[in-house]
């Protein structure tokens, strides 16, 4: 079944040059893209993207990092696509994720580990809706 998953390839990626790199991997593996758009977010999207997160000790500092420079969200669409993403993103721990994956192989940081990806068909809905209001 087709569906939209919201990608976010965070300010690491686009500091390191990676950008090209990781929208590649999802190009190659045929998901569709549907939106891309480069900005840089404030705290309040931050909290309202990490709702989960808030009260947790590490949410400070990944809301300094996710907000500290330009970050590319993405809209991509295929079959399976929330769980295809998750599987190309790899473990979120980069240190041990899997070789094959983004993480895996381009980045050795749990908190720096280069993108998002939704989680589950609610997450999508949500997160879609937050970052990409125009889209249905
Ligand atoms: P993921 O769904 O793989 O992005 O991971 P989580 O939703 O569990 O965590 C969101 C982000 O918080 C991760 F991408 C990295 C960061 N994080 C930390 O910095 N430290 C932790 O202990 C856990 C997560």
């Amino acid at each position: 079944m087709s569906e939209r998953t919201l990608v976010l390839i965070k300010p690491d990626a686009v500091q390191r040059g990676l950008v090209g790199e990781i929208l590649a991997r999802y190009e190659r593996k045929n998901l569709t893209l549907v939106a891309m758009d480069l900005r840089t977010i404030d705290a309040a999207q931050s909290d309202a993207h990490y709702a989960e997160h808030l009260e947790k000790p590490f949410y400070p500092g990944l809301r300094d990092f996710i907000t500290s420079g330009p970050l590319v969200a993405l809209v991509l669409e295929g079959d399976q696509a929330i769980d295809v993403v998750r599987q190309m993103n790899g473990a979120t721990d980069s240190r041990t994720a899997a070789p094959g994956s983004i993480r895996g192989d381009l980045s050795i940081s749990k908190s720096e580990n280069l993108v998002h990806a939704s989680d589950s068909p609610e997450s999508a809905k949500r997160e879609l809706s937050l970052w990409f209001p125009h889209l249905a």
